[in-house]
């Protein structure tokens, strides 16, 4: 059942699904899908995952709209330079095309997908993360949240994306804005981000508090913790 709320600027579609988010807890402590095993970087499919077509949706059950004319990410917490980025000011930033493969922690990957956007490492010689700065934490706008060190953030292959396959990320996809981190699971990589917040200890995510592994690569299966 889709219910409309408004936040805001923000309409948010649907309702949390208290009991999907319990069933995928009993798995983190159950050790379901784990198959023990690890795999060279270079072994394109990790451990445990099967390669799939489609491109399924997962989310808490909200959708969140953001619309364009108020989008605003924000950059701040350990930073020298907090940034608050209208879409226009995003979109004058390099934008640079990448291709990539998904890992899902519920064993689906796909390969080649193409992405455009902003490297992580533009967004990071703006901020200027301060020298104590060690986490980061991305805040969407369905109240999720999920957290990265800042050395694992801090990569080339690390985007901020808003198109997929030469057009604008669907919704339900986390369209305008997500995060993308291809060598972690893809609960790393935050749909409908808000806001990008740095910070000097880890502050585990809502699936991190969850069971779900912290540091999350599919290639050593880190699914939980
Ligand atoms: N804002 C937000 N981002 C999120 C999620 C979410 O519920 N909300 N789910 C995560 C999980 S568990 C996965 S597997 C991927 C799914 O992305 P997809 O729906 O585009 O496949 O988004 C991640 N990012
Ligand atoms: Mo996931």
């Amino acid at each position: 059942m889709a219910e409309a709320a408004d936040t805001g600027r923000v309409t948010i579609l649907g309702r949390i699904k208290e009991k999907l988010i319990e069933r995928k807890e009993d798995w983190a402590r159950e050790g379901r899908l784990l198959t023990g095993t690890h795999a060279a970087p270079e072994q394109r499919l990790p451990p445990g995952q099967r390669l799939v077509r489609d491109w399924p949706v997962l989310d808490l059950g909200v959708q969140p709209d953001v619309p364009l004319a108020g989008f605003r990410l924000d950059l701040d917490g350990a930073v020298e330079r907090k940034q608050s980025l209208s879409w226009e000011a995003f979109l004058a930033l390099p934008q640079v095309e990448s291709a990539s493969d998904i890992h899902c922690v519920t064993q689906w990957s796909r390969y080649d997908n193409h992405w455009k956007g902003v490297a992580v490492r533009t967004l990071l010689e703006r901020a200027q993360p301060k020298p104590e700065a060690a986490h980061v934490v991305f805040h969407a706008h369905d109240g999720y949240t999920t957290n990265v060190r800042l050395d694992q953030f801090d990569q080339p292959d690390v985007f901020l994306v808003h198109q997929w396959e030469g057009k604008p990320i669907p919704r339900q996809h986390g369209g305008p804005l997500r995060v993308l981190i291809p060598r972690l699971y893809f609960w790393k990589s935050a749909k409908w981000i808000r806001r990008i917040e740095f910070v000097t200890a880890d502050r585990p995510g809502f699936w991190e508090v969850r069971g779900y592994h912290n540091n999350a690569d599919p290639w050593l299966e880190e699914r939980y913790s």
